[in-house]
């Protein structure tokens, strides 16, 4: 099954009521197909349903977080409940600041991928290793053992997209090269292939993610196994829409 190109926008903690109608002016203005592109803004929670009523139907929206499990006494959460009322369709789940700064762990990302996939919402799950990690030579054990927690709660993977963001390429200006996200990428459908099976490896969808912008997409969406891009600060710029058109 061919896998269509995703692009997520993450646009973190950032924006302002006008800030946001404004970068949504410019991707309905976008001349994009859908036929080719899935595209998916991730506003801040507060944004969530002004930015769902101004776009366009064909991009769709995401959360950036979401409970573990259904809501009650957890202050200052939302839970996926909340998000499927408000017909947000997407969220995005275990971002490396949230593993970093939240201190969440592995097992806490997997179960929330599952809960959030039970609730029936589609889910952005992050992975990728830090500086470390890399320099040290376990970027595919730490990636392996990210995917393996959300492959242990999750037997569905109709709507989950992996987006592999190396840790030391976020926020840093740092990019992977096309031939080391690829690498990963590549190997990162070797163990689905293995370890949870041949279809899901050929059918999930592997973004990249860290430091994506209009100058380095096109060479990174053409590597094989890069099904698209979770892109940080590019994704509040109208340079977002060249990065859209990288899937063509
Ligand atoms: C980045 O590119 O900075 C990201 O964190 C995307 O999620």
């Amino acid at each position: 099954m061919a896998r269509k190109f995703f692009v997520g926008g993450n646009w973190k903690c950032n924006g302002t009521t006008e800030e946001v109608k404004k970068i949504v002016t410019t991707l309905n203005e976008a001349e994009v197909s859908h036929d080719v592109v899935e595209v998916v803004v991730s506003p801040p929670f507060v944004f969530l349903t002004l930015v769902k009523s101004l776009l366009r139907s064909d991009f769709h929206v995401a959360a950036q977080n979401c409970w573990v499990r259904k809501g009650g006494a957890f202050t200052g959460e939302v839970s996926a409940e909340m998000l499927v009322n408000l017909g947000i369709p997407w969220v995005i789940i275990g971002h490396s600041e949230r593993r970093a700064l939240l201190n969440e762990s592995n097992e806490f990302v997997g179960d929330k991928v599952a809960y959030a996939l039970s609730q029936g919402l589609k889910v952005i799950a992050c992975i990728g290793e830090t500086l470390e990690q890399r320099e040290s030579g376990s970027t595919m054990a730490v990636v392996a053992a990210q995917t393996k927690a959300i492959a242990d709660k999750v037997t569905n993977w109709d709507n989950v997209v992996l987006a592999y963001e190396p840790v030391w390429a976020i926020g840093t200006g740092k990019v992977a090269t096309p031939a080391q996200a690829q690498e990963v990428h590549c190997e990162l459908r070797k163990w689905l292939n293995q370890n949870v099976g041949a279809d899901i490896a050929a059918s999930v969808r592997i973004i990249y993610g860290g430091s994506v912008n209009g100058a380095n997409c096109k060479e990174l969406a053409g590597q094989p196994d890069v099904d698209g891009f979770l892109v940080g600060g590019a994704s509040l710029k109208p340079e977002f829409v060249d990065i859209i058109k990288s899937a063509t």
